[in-house]
């Protein structure tokens, strides 16, 4: 089902004009209302008037994590402090979060873009969807409720968790669509199966899943033991939240919300623009956003763009499905995590090495396991092992604190975790997505 056809479909030249009328509104905005910006493009001696086609985009900088982190938690707002009405958080890496801050209009166009994601998968007011996204900071909870509602769907506000409980109301409510991590909905299977519970009889019958890398062959597990479609949805906190892209019923690449969001793709190294078809680091402009705008965001995942017409008749140009990321974040059990802000951690708790190894599996469960290695200072081996004991509980406790992430801790003698003359390998990264 097309939710917007009108601008789904439209035709790309006109899609063109209003993105341009949009990126010199944009930039206008950014040099009179964020002085972050207005720094930047006096030094670089650009003004919004510069801009007279949409490749002029490429005169502006990028916009990095790093810029969002220094700004933070309020300084890249482009409105009146009495326009915002919801926040959003992702985690960071060792210094601040990032934080987006929504206006009404914001939150409309966060609505209408998971509108159309839902309803590429399928999604109308007759379906019940069973939202196991995290309510609360992360995007991902609030982003399906908003999107569903508008459907006129009825939305389970489930959250993530309490797997016993999910299956109850899953058949209890009769849910006809599940909103999850992809590793989560397997992990869902698991626990059905051991209570005897055969999905494939329930009406559920089709799902959207991101937030984290997930491939075709976990596509099929999914489909298989739900007897259902499952679809990919793409996006960031940065940006708006889940539904900056999604797939239709060609699973053939997801089409970018390129109305709200003009993506690019450059080379990671060089910056310079790449063509469609070529693979680089995906970069978004946010056209009508009020509330955080931002000019050419990094955003470090990598993919390529294709423009071919799709089968389903929409026109907007279409992101591959992920192929990784240009930096070293992890995402575990869909909470974003850099290796520095473990080394951060550790670094505050008394008695460790700086020397440490993060583990990585996700084993019959389908739940990402993480097992921390980190080396201990002689003397607490010689100790009792009470003093390991606690000392293990305590950086277990720490990790859990700064990454909101369950990591199971192993301390081992000084020299044990394997060096390296080049750059540390910090990450064994044994999952099979
Ligand atoms: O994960 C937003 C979201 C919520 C997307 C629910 C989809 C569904 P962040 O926590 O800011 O936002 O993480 C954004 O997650 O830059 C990607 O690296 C990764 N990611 C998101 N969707 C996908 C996907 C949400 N479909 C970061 N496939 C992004 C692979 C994904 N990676």
């Amino acid at each position: 089902m097309i939710f917007n056809p009108e601008y789904e479909c439209m035709e790309p030249l006109a899609r063109k004009k209003f993105q341009l009328a949009y990126l010199k509104n944009l930039a206008e905005t950014l040099y009179e209302k964020v002085p972050f910006y207005r720094k930047k493009m006096d030094k670089l001696k650009i003004k919004a008037g510069n801009i007279s086609c949409l490749a002029d985009i490429e005169k502006f900088p990028f916009t990095t994590k790093d810029e969002l982190r220094e700004n933070y938690p309020f300084g890249l707002r482009a409105c009146p402090k009495d326009r915002v009405v919801e926040y959003h958080m992702s985690s960071g890496t060792t210094g601040k979060p990032i934080v987006n801050e929504y206006t009404i209009k914001d939150i409309n166009i966060w609505r209408e873009c998971m509108s159309r994601t839902l309803s590429a998968a399928g999604c109308t007011n007759e379906d019940i969807v069973q939202n196991c996204y995290g309510y609360g900071l992360f995007t991902g909870g609030p982003g399906v409720h908003y999107g569903a509602m508008n459907i006129g769907a009825k939305v389970l506000p489930m959250s993530s968790g309490n797997t016993e409980r999910q299956l109850m109301v899953m058949q209890d409510f009769g849910a006809t669509m599940l909103t999850c991590t992809p590793s989560y909905a397997l992990y869902i299977t698991e626990a059905a199966a051991e209570a005897g519970i055969d999905l494939k009889k329930l009406p559920l019958n089709k799902g959207c899943f991101g937030a984290e890398p997930w491939s075709e062959n976990m596509r099929r597990e999914i489909e298989a033991r739900y007897n259902m479609k499952a679809y990919d949805i793409y996006g960031l906190t940065e940006i708006i939240g889940p539904g900056v892209s999604y797939e239709c019923e060609a699973q053939d690449g997801l089409h970018v919300n390129e109305d709200f969001f003009y993506p690019e793709i450059i080379d990671p190294e060089t910056g310079k623009t790449l063509p469609d078809g070529e693979k680089g680091e995906l970069v978004f402009t946010t056209l009508t956003r009020e509330g955080t705008p931002l000019i050419r965001y990094r955003t470090r995942d990598i993919t390529y763009l294709m423009r071919e017409p799709c089968k389903c008749g929409r026109t907007t140009v279409r992101m591959h499905r992920l192929f990784g990321r240009t930096d070293d974040m992890l995402i575990i059990r869909g909470v974003n995590v850099f290796p520095s802000q473990i080394e951060q951690a550790l670094i505050e708790i008394e008695g460790t090495e700086p020397q440490y190894l993060i583990v990585i599996t996700r084993g019959e469960s389908h739940m990402d396991e993480v097992e921390l290695q980190v080396e201990v200072k002689k003397t607490y081996f010689t100790d009792e092992t009470r003093g390991l004991e606690k000392l293990r509980s305590r950086i277990e406790t720490a990790m859990k604190s700064k990454l909101q992430v369950n990591l199971k801790v192993k301390l081992v003698e000084p020299k044990t975790i394997e060096r390296s003359i080049g750059k540390a390998k910090r990450v064994l990264d044994l999952r099979k997505i």
